[in-house]
Formats: C-alpha cells, sequence, structure tokens
C-alpha cells in the first residue's frame, strides 16, 4: 500500500467513525427518552394535520363566505361514535361552556370529507377539488387520555388539537415560563402595559396587537392556583 492509499483509507475509517458515532448518539438521545421523543413525533404530525385542516378551511371559506361551516356553540371532536352528542361512547369528557354542545361523527364516516366526517363541512364541494382526501385525528385520538382534534365554528372557526411533548406543549399565560400560570406571570405583564404586542408576544393573551388591562384579566382567569396565588 502506497502512503497516498494508505491516508485516504485512513480518512475513509474516520469519515465512517463519524458517521457511526453521529447514528449511535441519535440513538441513544432516542433510547434515554422514547416516551418523549414519540409524544415529540405525535406532536409534529399534529401541527401538520391541524395547518392543512386551517388551510382547506380557508378555501372553502374563500368561495362559500361562512356558509355550511357548521353550528354555533358545538365542539366537534374526532372521537368516532354513532351517537350525535358524543355521550353514548365518552361519558366523561371535560364539561363546556353553559349552552354549549360536543358532536361526534359516526363511526363509519368519521373521516369523509363530505360533510359527514367529524368537521362538517363538504370539502368535495370546493371548486378547485379539496385538499383533504380524508379528515385527519389525533395520532392517539382517546378521550381517556384528552387527546382528540376539535373544530368550532363560533364567531370564528377554528381547528385545534392538544400537544402532549415537552417542546410542543406551551402553557397559555405562563410568561416566565416555570410551568404554571400565577402573580408573577401578572406582574410581569403589567410591565408591558400598553406597548405594542411585539416587545412581548407572549403577554397579548386575546391577540389583539396591544398589550392592555384586558389581557391582564384574561391571565388572571388562566392562573393555575386560586387568587393566581404564588408557589
Ligand atoms: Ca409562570
Ligand atoms: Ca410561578
Ligand atoms: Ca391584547
Amino acid at each position: 500500500m502506497n502512503n497516498t492509499s494508505s491516508r485516504a483509507f485512513t480518512l475513509l475509517g474516520l469519515l465512517i467513525t463519524v458517521a457511526i458515532l453521529a447514528i449511535s448518539s441519535t440513538a441513544v438521545l432516542i433510547i434515554i427518552n422514547p416516551a418523549e421523543h414519540l409524544k415529540t413525533t405525535r406532536d409534529a404530525k399534529r401541527v401538520i394535520d391541524i395547518r392543512s385542516i386551517n388551510e382547506s378551511l380557508e378555501l372553502y371559506l374563500s368561495e362559500y363566505g361562512g356558509a355550511g361551516m357548521g353550528s354555533p356553540k358545538t365542539a366537534y371532536i374526532s372521537l368516532p361514535s354513532d351517537d350525535p352528542t358524543c355521550a353514548a361512547d365518552y361519558p366523561s369528557l371535560p364539561s363546556l361552556p353553559a349552552g354549549w354542545q360536543y358532536h361526534c361523527a359516526p363511526k363509519a364516516t368519521y373521516q369523509k370529507i363530505d360533510g359527514t366526517g367529524w368537521i362538517p363541512v363538504n370539502f368535495q364541494s370546493i371548486t378547485s377539488g379539496s385538499p383533504l382526501s380524508h379528515l385527519p385525528v389525533d395520532p392517539v385520538n382517546s378521550a381517556d387520555q384528552n387527546l382528540y382534534y376539535t373544530y368550532v365554528a363560533d364567531s370564528s372557526w377554528k381547528a385545534s388539537a392538544v400537544f402532549e411533548s415537552k417542546k410542543y406543549r406551551v402553557i397559555i399565560g405562563d410568561l416566565d415560563g416555570d410551568g404554571d400560570v400565577d402573580q408573577d406571570d401578572l406582574n410581569i405583564l403589567l410591565t408591558y402595559r400598553n406597548q405594542p404586542a411585539g416587545t412581548c408576544p407572549k403577554c397579548d393573551i386575546d391577540g389583539d396587537g396591544t398589550i392592555t388591562v384586558l389581557d391582564a384579566r384574561k391571565l388572571v382567569l388562566l392562573c393555575t392556583r386560586p387568587m393566581c396565588a404564588t408557589e
């Protein structure tokens, strides 16, 4: 073996070693916390699903202007049930505000895009064609774990998901990021009072672009302990 080829061989060996190390360190990370890794993977799917649902809703809305988007004061959920009120299959869903009700689509049609699915919008009637071939559902889709998608068509329409990984879970109102909402978070918000949302994006809880006393009031309602007590 001459010098050049032995150097090339050494370099190749080094590259292979680096590659193996890179692969095994990723593998180690996954092995260390496989549950959290799976949660993050599922959350990534949720983000993609909810984005594609909302984009499809936008397309439908631009053509039909709010007609056929569903009934007000109804939480349409991605759990299938032949009981439209969901109660027969899921008796322990979290209680809704007064006057609101859940709606479930039948097991046979809950992923259909023709208006019989869990979102009661007929995406097939979009002139340019439906961007969705079927309605996505939560990767877990379980009432017991509180993991399912929700669609609400009240004053505005909105599909949402519940996240389960540390990476995606952000508690609204937790401005100091310590996992709760309390007086400390309120004090932070008040220092930004009457300033544009850009100065503290998480402080603009109602999303109207300005941090006001209304955001403070909303934060108080989100407090994790009575009287916004700190711990
Ligand atoms: Ca906090
Ligand atoms: Ca705290
Ligand atoms: Ca605001």
